[in-house]
């Protein structure tokens, strides 16, 4: 049996990091058996983040080393999909840049900060609460200040994406999945990025913008429908 060791679920999705639940879908894609163990403190894992599984052949962290160790043990993510090349490259789009909009939307927003130190950090005993996150929050926004999306104000920011959300439905392209109609691995990083944009728990522009698309609403759900974790 695998342990899935990942954020709580929340606003509506089985965790509250994308990162987390497209492991989640890889784990139910690939068939295994599979249990989770919520947990709050990435601090002990390889990489200090979250997810990360427990196997009998050790602890895998990082999503994209948990599919490559899926894989090694007989799991294919990617089907009929042939054109893997656009494939890879939606994967980084989503994970590279959509995640770190999502980041600071929930992160970088006065009005929706509250609602994330409350709901994350629940397990904060309440005295200790508001000063652990400050300094969790001060480092989180520090970093996306040096990956540069943070010196963007919401407005900019929804123009920088609006690229990707219109790749994405340029993609799809009338098509269930994004490689067509089978399901596949980039369908778990994109949809992903895209349901927690739409879980941000205050209307935000990027979140009005995915929430109001049909084409990219219906998608994302979609594809939560059918990899059905609760
Ligand atoms: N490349 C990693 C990214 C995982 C990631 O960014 N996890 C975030 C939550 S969504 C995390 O644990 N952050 C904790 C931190 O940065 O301190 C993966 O694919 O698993």
């Amino acid at each position: 049996m695998i342990t899935l060791i990942t954020y709580r679920s929340g606003f509506g999705q089985p965790s509250f990091s994308p990162f987390c639940v497209k492991a989640m879908w890889l784990l139910q894609a690939a068939g295994v058996a599979w249990q989770r163990e919520d947990s709050n403190d990435p601090r002990k894992m390889p990489y200090a983040k979250l997810p990360a599984i427990r196997t009998p052949h050790g602890l895998i962290a990082d999503s994209h080393n948990i599919q490559t160790y899926l894989e090694k043990q007989g799991a294919d993510f990617w089907g009929k999909a042939v054109d893997r090349v656009t494939g890879h490259a939606l994967i980084r789009m989503a994970e590279e840049h959509m995640y770190f909009h999502i980041v600071l939307d929930r992160w970088g927003n006065e009005e929706v900060w509250p609602i994330i130190r409350e709901n994350y950090f629940a397990d904060i005993p309440a005295l200790l609460r508001r000063p652990i996150t400050n300094s969790i929050r001060k480092a989180t926004l520090k970093g996306m200040h040096a990956q540069g999306l943070g010196r963007f104000s919401p407005d900019e920011r929804l123009d920088r994406i609006e690229g990707d959300l219109t790749a994405i439905a340029a993609q799809l392209d009338g098509r269930p999945y994004l490689m067509g109609d089978q399901i596949s691995l980039p369908d778990y990083t994109v949809a992903a990025m895209l349901g927690a944009a739409m879980a941000t728990p205050l209307p935000t522009k990027l979140n009005q913008r995915v929430v109001n698309d049909p084409v990219l609403a219906d998608y994302a759900t979609r594809v939560s429908e059918k990899m059905a974790v609760t």
